[in-house]
């Protein structure tokens, strides 16, 4: 079953959004088999955007996710990436379609809410990096009227 690692940035946990946005993935039927409450530090932060290194936005988006605690956590489920994905919406609220967690409680993309992995490479990288191998798969009695 595919995994994914998702953040709640600290807008979300500043707003108190945390309960909300989970509902959405949980009542989804994306499965948490990992979660924590914590401050990023700056190396963490660093190790995690490195991909964007160089790009305009870079300082600010570092500043912004190491200013307050995150929530982080792994959803597995089927398609977990792009179901997360298309949960959150587009990066930039503006272009999210209405009902996403981005075009239903943000409007700028530098405080867009929430990460999710954008690829099968990228999952598992960021799984790692934030939890080891931390996770905690569990049956969960309600899968068969979720899964056919
Ligand atoms: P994250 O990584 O936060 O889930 O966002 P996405 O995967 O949807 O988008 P991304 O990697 O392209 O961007 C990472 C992060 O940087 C912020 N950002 C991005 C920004 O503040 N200004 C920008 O112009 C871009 C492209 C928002 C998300």
């Amino acid at each position: 079953m595919e995994r994914t690692f998702v953040m709640l940035k600290p807008d979300a946990v500043q707003r108190g959004l945390i309960g909300e946005i989970i509902a959405r993935f949980e009542k989804r039927g994306l499965k948490i088999i990992a979660m924590k409450f914590m401050k990023v530090s700056r190396d963490l932060a660093e190790k995690h955007y490195a991909v964007h290194k160089g790009r305009p936005f870079y300082d600010g988006l570092i500043q912004y996710i190491t200013s307050g605690p995150v929530v982080a956590m792994v959803l597995q489920g089927p398609n977990a990436i792009q179901v997360a994905r298309n949960t959150m919406g587009a990066t930039n609220p503006v272009d999210a379609a209405a009902g996403t967690i981005r075009a239903d409680f943000g409007l700028e993309i530098g405080r867009n809410l929430v990460h999710g992995s954008d690829g099968p490479e990228t999952a598992a990288f960021e799984i790692g990096l934030w939890f080891g191998d931390e996770l905690e798969d569990w049956d969960r009695d309600v899968d068969r009227w979720i899964l056919e």
